[in-house]
């Protein structure tokens, strides 16, 4: 096949007028139209001079057009880059820079602040709005709607998703063709989407969760999606009846639950809940089967390797845990200390192998010697252990790392911001539950001898640094850290001191 993934997931379903997208203001999108869009796409990538392997960079909002442009990619053979539309300035410039992208696609909104660096840094600068308009899009108008799809090899790369580290700066993980074809398949076959599936979409497009595993499993079994440009509650709830599947982060479950018109009619008719990209804890599984008589099926994944581990379709569906390694995965824990298999039952580092797990991190070997070892297993940086019927719990991380609303954030990344501002000696940023968010950020402020740090005005420099859902929800001054004898800050301390700052969750 000349572009496996290209022609396996989209150019199958070449010439069928069957619906591929349901929208929010009640018009489809058959799978020959997008199919059309994204060719013309295409077309005006490569008459802007995109040649295959080039990286184009997009933050740009869910649409029909934007996903388009990610079926236009895999088709020319570009790479494609989706980054969150909450990022500021400051954060893509790193992100186009670090990866070279040759082409940026962003919304009209962001094209004024983000012209002089995509200038300076040599790429072509184009738009693609809400409402599928833009310079991207009104040139691609007048291109044909057949393109001669460029050849691929399995392993040649399709995307880059980046992803924070404990140092604070981003890496780029290189998926491949093989990478995503594999686990869409895999995922497809161990879920049982058929074509008469209709997944509720509205999750972010930008990411491994509402990009590789939702549409790319609807893509390969030639089902539809209800596509939402966001979760609604309101729209999850007129349109479930329409769905046979959803899948979400817990964020969605437990909002849904708290919801009385969540009801067990409501959900009758649907075939599969999935949830993933952060823990779902065992009282929201119970509460959900209560609720509808659905078992939620938890599966476990990460941007560098797809999808791990999922619960099985038949059999039970254990709350807590993450199920079994997925077909053609191996898993393994390991000890820290020597990388050792660790006996049934004890916690260790999580590994993983197999076609699913990423090439390594963009002109990173360092890191990517550090944490994918020669033989092929990634060290996840996640904790495990499997129970005596081979069930994988999750039961921590090995990484400092914050999970909110399924979006991952860097400690350390905040961490430098709060160490920049006036008066503050040092900061530590810590994880603490949130009913909403599942966690939340909350920032702690050593100031310097005798100063007192301005906290609005710190605030105010987050803004502007970071994207909204890193900010701390709170700002919290303190005499020190509590420090190990290395010297090391123990967050385990802090976490435990604020755990029920945010307890019932309000903000
Ligand atoms: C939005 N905000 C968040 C946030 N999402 N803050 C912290 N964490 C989040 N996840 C901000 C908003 O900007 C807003 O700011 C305020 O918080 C409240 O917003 P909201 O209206 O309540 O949020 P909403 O827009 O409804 O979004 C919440 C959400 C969304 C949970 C629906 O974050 C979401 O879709 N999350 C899914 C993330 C995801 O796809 N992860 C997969 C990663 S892939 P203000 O200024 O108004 O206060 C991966 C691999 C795998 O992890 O295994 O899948
Ligand atoms: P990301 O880097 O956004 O891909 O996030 C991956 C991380 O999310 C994993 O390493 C886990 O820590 C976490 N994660 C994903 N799915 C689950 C799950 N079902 N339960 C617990 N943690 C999860």
């Amino acid at each position: 096949m000349p572009n496996p993934l290209y022609d396996t997931l989209f150019g199958c379903h070449a010439g069928k007028t069957t619906p591929f997208l349901y929208l929010a203001d009640g018009t489809a999108m058959t799978h020959a139209a997008f199919l059309a869009t994204a060719a013309r796409i295409a077309h005006a990538l490569t008459k802007a001079g995109l040649e295959p392997g080039d990286r184009l960079a997009a933050q740009v909002e869910k649409s029909p057009e934007a996903l388009a442009l990610y079926a236009a990619c895999v088709q020319a053979g570009i790479v494609f880059l989706p980054l969150n539309t909450a990022y500021t300035t400051d954060e893509l410039t790193y992100f186009i820079e670090n990866s070279g992208a040759r082409m940026v696609v962003c919304d009209a909104a962001g094209e004024a602040a983000l012209a002089p660096i995509a200038e300076r840094l040599g790429a072509t600068l184009k738009t693609l709005n809400a409402d599928g308009g833009g310079t991207l899009t009104d040139k691609a108008d007048a291109h044909p709607e057949a393109f001669p799809t460029t050849p691929r090899e399995p392993g040649d790369l399709a995307a880059f998703l980046y992803t924070s580290g404990t140092t604070g700066r981003s890496k780029g993980a290189m998926l491949t063709q093989d990478n995503l074809l594999s686990n869409a398949l895999t995922l497809r076959d161990h879920w049982r989407f058929t074509a008469d599936d209709v997944l509720l979409h509205a999750l972010p497009i930008f990411h491994t969760h509402g990009l590789f595993v939702a549409t790319n499993v609807t893509l390969a079994s030639g089902g539809a999606m209800i596509f939402l440009p966001k979760f609604d509650l309101d729209q999850m709830i007129a349109l479930m009846p329409k769905a046979t599947a959803m899948m979400g982060v817990p964020t969605f479950y437990t909002r849904l639950l708290e919801d009385p018109r969540f009801t067990r009619e409501l959900a009758t008719h649907m075939r599969l809940f999935v949830s993933g990209s952060a823990p779902l804890l065992a009282e929201t599984h119970i509460q959900f089967e209560r609720r509808t008589g659905h078992r939620i099926l938890e599966r476990y994944g990460m941007t560098e390797t797809n999808m791990n581990t999922s619960n099985p379709y038949d059999g039970e569906r254990r709350a807590g845990t993450v199920g079994f390694p997925l077909p053609g995965v191996e898993l393994k824990i390991t000890d820290q200390a020597n990388g050792d298999t660790l006996p049934e039952g004890e916690v260790g580092q999580i590994e993983v192998r197999g076609p699913n797990v990423f090439k390594g991190y963009w002109q990173m070997p360092e890191k990517t010697a550090a944490e994918l070892r020669e033989d092929g297993f990634f060290i996840t940086g996640d904790l495990g252990k499997i129970d005596e019927d081979g069930y994988l719990h999750i039961v921590g991380r090995n990484k400092d790392l914050i999970i909110s609303g399924g979006y991952n954030i860097y400690p350390k990344e905040i961490e430098l911001v709060l160490d920049d501002q006036p008066g503050v000696l040092e900061s530590a940023v810590i994880g603490v539950p949130h009913a909403d968010f599942g966690e939340t950020v909350l920032g702690l402020i050593v100031p310097e001898p005798g100063a007192t740090p301005d906290l609005d005005a710190i605030a105010e420099a987050t803004r502007t640094a970071l994207a909204r859902f890193k900010h701390p929800r709170k700002l919290l001054v303190i005499d020190s850290l509590p420090r190990n004898t290395m010297g090391k800050v123990q967050k385990n301390i802090l976490r435990d001191t604020y755990r029920e700052m945010f307890t019932p969750a309000t903000t």
